[in-house]
């Protein structure tokens, strides 16, 4: 395993997240090549000691690591599609589907390029420390073998040789922080309608999702179990809460999307015959989509 911070590595893709990336291995020492299709971007790079290349395939050859942030897929096939790849290794963190990762790793394969996805869950001032997050997954060995120049950008993780998961934990993430988000923005507009403020409601809220979050291991124990006993509470018992919440929604002219969409999920789970399980048993809810 390779540790020098002398390693020489590429980064494609100068917009707001590229720059951080750039700046962060330069910071840390490596020496930086950048491209970006407008070349100005790169300028306070340059300035800070890093080498713009004139081309997107004169940068690769350039780094030992490429790292690629565009805007979505289809922007690093128009860059990539035209550039000689092989023998180079790939590590293409920008946003997209598991299927859009696991084609771009068997279109790297066929080119002869190592290639690893990633996922960034950060926003661009935490790059370069250990609160950004980055997971990658793709071959064990190239993650290996350049873990230490990527552990410039943050506290880096490999999830597995399956290409597609760093984009499936992505939109999980995703998935969690809107929920936690939007089931927050709800109580917030009930309690506003009793002339109560965000700022009073915000310590409450943010004790129940610590006291619901510290519930996960035990629920998912159950869930890879596929056994749901009704240790603390039943579905049914939290239906009647669901029913409430319509309710109250309802009388307080506040929108009633969310928590019909939550009480029907239980509603159908107790007609299967589940009211007796706890909640947890709604994952089948989830794995038998009606929508
Ligand atoms: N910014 C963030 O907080 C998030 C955090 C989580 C993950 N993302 C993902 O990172 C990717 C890039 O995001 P970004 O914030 O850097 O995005 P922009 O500032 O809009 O920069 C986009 C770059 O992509 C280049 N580009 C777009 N299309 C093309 C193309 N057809 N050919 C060549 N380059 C292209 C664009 O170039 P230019 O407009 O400057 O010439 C920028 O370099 C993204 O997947 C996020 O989801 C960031």
């Amino acid at each position: 395993m390779d540790n020098d911070t002398d390693i020489p590595v590429t980064v494609i893709g100068l917009g707001l997240m590229g720059q951080a990336l750039a700046g962060a291995f330069l910071k840390a020492g490596h020496p930086t090549t950048v491209w970006n299709r407008t070349t100005s971007k790169a300028e306070r790079l340059v300035a800070e000691g890093a080498r713009l290349a004139p081309t997107a395939g004169d940068a690769l050859q350039a780094g030992s690591l490429t790292i690629i942030c565009l805007t979505d897929h289809q922007a690093v096939q128009e860059v990539l599609d035209a550039t000689e790849v092989d023998g180079t290794t790939l590590v293409n963190l920008t946003s997209g589907s598991s299927a859009q990762a696991r084609e771009a790793a068997r279109w790297a394969e066929r080119r002869g390029a190592r290639y690893l996805d990633g996922a960034i869950m950060a926003v661009p001032p935490a790059i370069g420390t250990a609160e950004a997050v980055i997971l990658h997954s793709g071959p064990r060995p190239v993650f290996d073998a350049h873990e230490p120049a990527l552990g410039a950008l943050g506290t880096v993780v490999h999830l597995g040789g399956d290409p597609g998961l760093a984009s499936l934990y992505d939109v999980a993430g995703l998935a969690m922080m809107w929920n936690v988000l939007n089931a927050w923005l709800h109580g917030t507009a009930l309690l506003g309608t009793a002339g109560v403020d965000a700022a009073t409601y915000a310590p409450f809220a943010q004790q129940i999702a610590t006291v619901v979050a510290g519930w996960l291991p035990g629920y998912a124990e159950q869930i890879d179990r596929g056994a749901y006993p009704a240790e603390v509470s039943a579905l049914e018992t939290d239906a009647r809460a669901m029913a409430h919440l319509v309710e109250e929604s309802e009388a307080a002219g506040v929108d009633t999307g969310l928590p019909k969409l939550i009480k029907a999920m239980a509603d159908r789970s107790i007609a299967a015959g589940h009211g007796a399980e706890q909640y947890p048993v709604l994952i089948d809810e989830f794995r038998t989509p009606t929508h």
